[in-house]
């Protein structure tokens, strides 16, 4: 592997190796389904097609709150999507979200079903369906729909960044890791100046924009993403830390975490969640018991 320093663009780019890395064999320069593959349907309204990462684990940690709120309209199958295995790319999912990424919900309650991709835009669909977590005095939805978007263009310098420079990346480029450790550690600082005055992200009620930046930001507080609790000094952060002790201890926050997770204590391994009950009868340590 050559030095990255010694790396010379060349004029045109081409697609002649891998890129290496975790996910290089599922990593293409171009778009589009690979294989046909119909997608399960169950019979709740609501279809999610996803994967327990934190983009996954807003959305069920979002319908996990709506049906403790009481909306049954709020049921759903979540499917598991392997994206190691390059199920983001099969023809159903493509139809479901272009951009071949979970997690993906189709709203199957009316007469036509209504596709919803991007994570943000899925909770935004999801509030404003059942009227919950977003509050409707404009001058505090405002507040809300910011940091939702700030979580939405934010992200992908902790997770495409960051993370994968720190951890996922072949070789350790001190510049890529130090410009993006950077720049998480003062998005972290953002936060934690706005917690430092505001109980929750968007004030004093607890809503989407919570439910998006606590699976990045506050597993990244707890030491879940990277191994880089250590190397961030995430401990530092302490309203961060406030806030995220705060969201852990919700039951839906805890049950939300658990679908279509894949990794971890088998306990908090729901790999499809079809029903209320599968939380008590079908985490993998339930399954292995019982074959
Ligand atoms: N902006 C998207 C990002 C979704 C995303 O990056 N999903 C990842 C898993 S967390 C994925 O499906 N990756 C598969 C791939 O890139 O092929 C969202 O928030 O929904």
């Amino acid at each position: 592997m050559s030095d990255a320093s010694e790396y010379t663009p060349p004029k045109v780019w081409t697609w002649n190796k891998p890129s290496g890395g975790q996910f290089a064999s599922i990593n293409r320069p171009i778009a589009g389904p690979t294989h046909d593959k119909d997608l399960p349907v169950g019979r709740h309204p609501l279809q999610l097609y996803s994967l327990g990462t934190p983009n996954g684990v807003k959305v069920t940690i979002m319908l996990e709150e709506l049906l403790a709120l009481g909306h049954i309209g709020a049921e759903y199958d979540a499917w598991l999507i392997k994206i190691g295995d390059g199920g983001q790319f099969g023809s159903g999912f493509v139809a479901v979200n272009p951009n071949s990424k979970i997690p993906a919900l189709v709203d199957r309650s009316g007469l036509t079903p209504i596709r919803v991709f991007e994570s943000g835009s899925i909770l935004l669909y999801l509030a404003e369906k059942f009227g919950a977590f977003l509050p409707t005095e404009a001058g505090a939805r405002a507040e809300c729909l910011s940091w939702l978007f700030w979580q939405m263009g934010s992200a992908p310098y902790l997770g495409g960044g960051f993370g994968h420079f720190y951890a996922y990346a072949p070789t350790k480029i001190e510049y890529a890791i130090d410009r993006f450790a950077m720049e998480v550690k003062r998005q972290l600082d953002v936060l934690d100046q706005r917690l430092a005055e505001n109980e929750y992200i968007g004030g004093n009620t607890y809503t989407i924009a919570d439910i998006a930046i606590f699976p990045w930001y506050g597993g990244l507080a707890k030491g879940w993403q990277y191994g880089a609790a250590e190397f961030l000094s995430v401990q530092d952060y302490k309203h961060v830390q406030r806030w995220a002790d705060m969201l852990l201890e919700r039951p839906t926050v805890k049950r939300g975490r658990m679908v279509n997770r894949v990794s971890g204590e088998p306990s908090s391994q729901l790999h499809e969640r079809h029903e209320a009950a599968d939380f008590t009868t079908k985490t993998q340590d339930k399954l292995a018991v019982t074959g």
